[in-house]
């Protein structure tokens, strides 16, 4: 039966993990640590409270609960700076012509995604508009790989898990997608992302002939 599909959206429609990282970084040093490019792998699909948790536990640092809650807007606020200067140009490859073929084939399409700034973020890259349906991190009680925001994708694109196939860059989502009953694409290195039904290293190996053979009924 008809296919639908759900897409993460950093990692896999943009690159604002290095934006992220920026924004962790100055808090970190800010809070007396470092805090490396490697180390920021660990926060690729993870929500923002639990990134903060994991960059404390880095830093060995332990601060009261309204100072947390302090420092994540402070982080989100700086983060916002990078985001509200993006543009069409930042779209990861090939990511622009898959939503248009799908749009042209009415194949519905959703966002599942940690993040609370997905909407302004889809704004920015002039894609909203193309969204079936819409999940990100304001709509969830329970963060990858836990399948809920898959679920209510599926359920808002009128579909279920076993026609749905996820796009996701980050090992929970991956697990997330599985757990679901969905298929799962991971885009990027295959041994981290072993538990994924398809690999490919980058979103430019996201063909259209490769959606054509995902879609054949
Ligand atoms: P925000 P995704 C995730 O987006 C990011 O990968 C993750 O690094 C980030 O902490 C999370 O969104 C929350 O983002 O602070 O904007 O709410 O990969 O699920 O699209
Ligand atoms: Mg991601």
């Amino acid at each position: 039966s008809k296919k639908a599909f759900i897409f993460d959206l950093d990692g896999v429609i943009v690159d604002t993990a290095k934006y992220h990282y920026k924004a962790w970084k100055k808090l970190a040093n800010d809070l007396g640590f470092d805090f490396t490019e490697e180390q920021n792998e660990l926060l690729k699909g993870v929500s923002r409270v639990r990134s903060l948790e994991i960059l404390l536990n880095i830093g060995g640092v332990n601060l009261p609960e309204e100072e947390k809650i302090k420092i994540m807007q402070d982080k989100n606020e700086h983060y916002l700076q990078y985001i509200t200067q993006m543009g069409q140009d930042e779209i990861l490859e090939g990511m622009h012509e898959v939503l248009l073929y799908l749009k042209e084939q009415t194949i519905p399409f959703s966002l599942g995604s940690a993040s609370k700034n997905a909407r302004l973020i889809l704004n920015q890259l002039e894609l909203i508009d193309l969204f079936d349906a819409i999940v990100d991190g304001n709509d969830v009680s329970k963060a990858k790989p836990d399948p809920e925001v898959f679920l209510i994708a599926a359920e808002k694109l009128k579909t279920t898990p076993e026609n749905c196939v996820v796009i996701e860059d980050a090992i929970a989502g991956v697990e997330a997608a599985n757990i679901a009953g969905m298929v799962s694409i991971g885009i990027g290195d295959k041994n981290t992302l072993n538990e994924a039904d398809f690999n490919l290293n980058s979103t430019s190996e996201l063909t259209i002939e490769m959606i054509k053979e995902l879609i054949k009924e």
